[in-house]
């Protein structure tokens, strides 16, 4: 019964579940017929953002270039998962005021920062103690984290398959699918 497409903006910590939530939920829209495409930050950086560090400047740059490419997909009525820490909440406004109030659906994928640091997947929060890397979400750079998400989700109390069902209820419940 769903018009018009949408955007689910996946924000939060490195190692929250972003990705990972953003790929199963592809495979379940997939699974009912719904054609996704998958904007995420890690991958985005090698090429269309590869120009951009991970200074103040350069993650805005990014989040407003994400926001940009998936107002184009959802233009053409694609469906976008975006996964990105977008760490900034009025970076994230300024991408929500592109769209139509129903289309842009913030989810806060929360985790604190202590369980994404044992989770660790690929060894960044190591390197952070180290090797010093600087300038690291969670750690010594901010992460914002939203007011108002339509969706909150927490990764430390619910399994990635709950995860999924919560988004797919609020779609439904909202007219979205
Ligand atoms: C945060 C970093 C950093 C720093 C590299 N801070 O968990 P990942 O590894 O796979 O995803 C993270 C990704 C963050 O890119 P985003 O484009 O999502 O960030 S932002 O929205 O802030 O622009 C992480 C890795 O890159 N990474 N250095 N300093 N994450």
């Amino acid at each position: 019964s769903g018009h018009s497409s949408f955007t689910l903006w996946l924000t939060g910590l490195s190692g929250s579940g972003k990705s990972t939530l953003a790929q199963e939920l592809e495979v379940k829209l997939y699974d009912m017929g719904v054609h996704t495409v998958i904007l995420d930050g890690d991958n985005l950086r090698h090429g269309l953002c590869r120009d951009l560090d991970f200074s103040e400047y350069g993650r805005l740059e990014n989040i407003r270039r994400v926001g940009e490419v998936s107002k184009l997909f959802v233009d053409s009525g694609i469906v976008t998962l975006v996964s990105l820490i977008s760490p900034y909440r009025e970076a994230r406004d300024e991408v929500r005021n592109l769209f139509d109030d129903e289309s842009f659906i913030e989810v806060f994928v929360k985790c604190g920062i202590d369980t994404c640091i044992k989770r660790d997947p690929k060894g960044l929060y190591q390197k952070v103690k180290k090797e010093g890397l600087r300038g690291f979400t969670g750690i010594d750079s901010p992460y914002e984290e939203p007011f108002n998400p339509e969706i909150v989700i927490d990764t430390e109390i619910s399994t990635i398959e709950e995860c999924v069902v919560t988004i797919i209820d609020y779609l439904k419940s909202h007219e979205r699918l």
